[in-house]
């Protein structure tokens, strides 16, 4: 599953063409995914209308490929905001001989006023930019491979980022076998804070890559949540920052982010972490896997 940050603000003020579209571009790799791809759709609606609305997500033009359940996402009252993830799917391409394809869909994201969604109030339509990348064709060239199974991190750094107080938490990265997607090992950060102390923060991993003298790049990895006390996913290639919202536990996801072209391109992948008191039993246990690399 690939989630990309999206944002809107209210309806009416997207007719008037001040909606906020943070990054209007979803990426799916082809390779060892479901069939039908699961491309979810990060929205924050927010109302400021003065009543409350009820908002629904449905897709209203894309090539035959694409199928979505119409999503209601519930009630917005006035002055709050809700954030929901739409998921599209495309069915696997049966020709898979391409680096990339590009396919363009629209999504119409409707507020009415009453909870049977009869009461129309505004819409607006959405398109993005869908791109399936092939991680496997001949095309790419392999920048860096991390499979961890020779039981070392290999260029991969343990890394935290806005923690509050590191110095009351046990605290450490190491590969691990407890799961994987190649065997015997996946890379796991670890963190609890000790008895009576609180801890939040971003706990991840850290690793610097050379894309220079490439038109373009992409990361391509597998995560997996361990941890009920953890939140959203931040990854951040140079200074640009991708959010993941919606990730269930005990499930590997594959992700790909464009990357920027750099000689020394520092990309993190991290998870928010949050716990107020060790009980030994909500410990944050984040894993990746098979991080890849490439470019073109
Ligand atoms: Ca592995």
């Amino acid at each position: 599953m690939v989630i990309k940050y999206y944002g809107l603000r209210v309806p009416t003020r997207i007719r008037s063409e001040t909606a906020l579209i943070t990054d209007p571009d979803v990426y799916a790799d082809i390779v060892d995914t479901p069939d039908p791809i699961p491309l979810s759709i990060k929205f924050s609606f927010f109302n400021n209308e003065g009543l409350t609305l009820y908002v629904k997500v449905e897709l209203v033009s894309a090539p035959e490929d694409y199928s979505m359940e119409p999503l209601e996402a519930g009630e917005v009252a006035h002055g709050k905001k809700i954030d929901f993830d739409a998921i599209v799917n495309r069915a696997k391409p049966e020709n898979t001989d391409f680096m990339e394809i590009e396919e363009s869909i629209t999504l119409r994201v409707s507020a009415y006023t009453d909870s049977e969604y009869t009461a129309l109030y505004d819409y607006a339509d959405v398109t993005l930019t869908v791109h399936l990348i092939n991680s496997e064709h001949s095309g790419w060239e392999v920048i860096k491979e991390v499979n961890f199974d020779d039981g070392t991190l290999d260029v991969v750094e343990c890394y935290e980022e806005n923690v509050d107080d590191l110095s009351h938490c046990n605290n450490y990265c190491q590969t691990s076998n407890s799961v994987y997607v190649s065997p015997p090992y996946s890379a796991l950060h670890y963190a609890a804070p000790y008895y009576g102390y609180a801890v939040s923060g971003y706990f991840g991993f850290k690793l610097t890559v050379d894309t220079s003298g490439k038109s373009k790049a992409y990361l391509v990895f597998y995560m997996y949540k361990g941890s009920d006390r953890a939140y959203e996913v931040k990854i951040r290639a140079g200074d640009i920052e991708y959010y993941i919202q919606t990730v269930s536990e005990s499930e590997w996801y594959k992700v790909v982010i464009p990357l920027p072209i750099s000689s020394a391109l520092e990309v993190v992948i991290t998870e928010y972490y949050s716990f107020g008191y060790h009980d030994g039993l909500h410990p944050f246990k984040f894993y990746v896997d098979n991080i890849k690399i490439i470019g073109a």
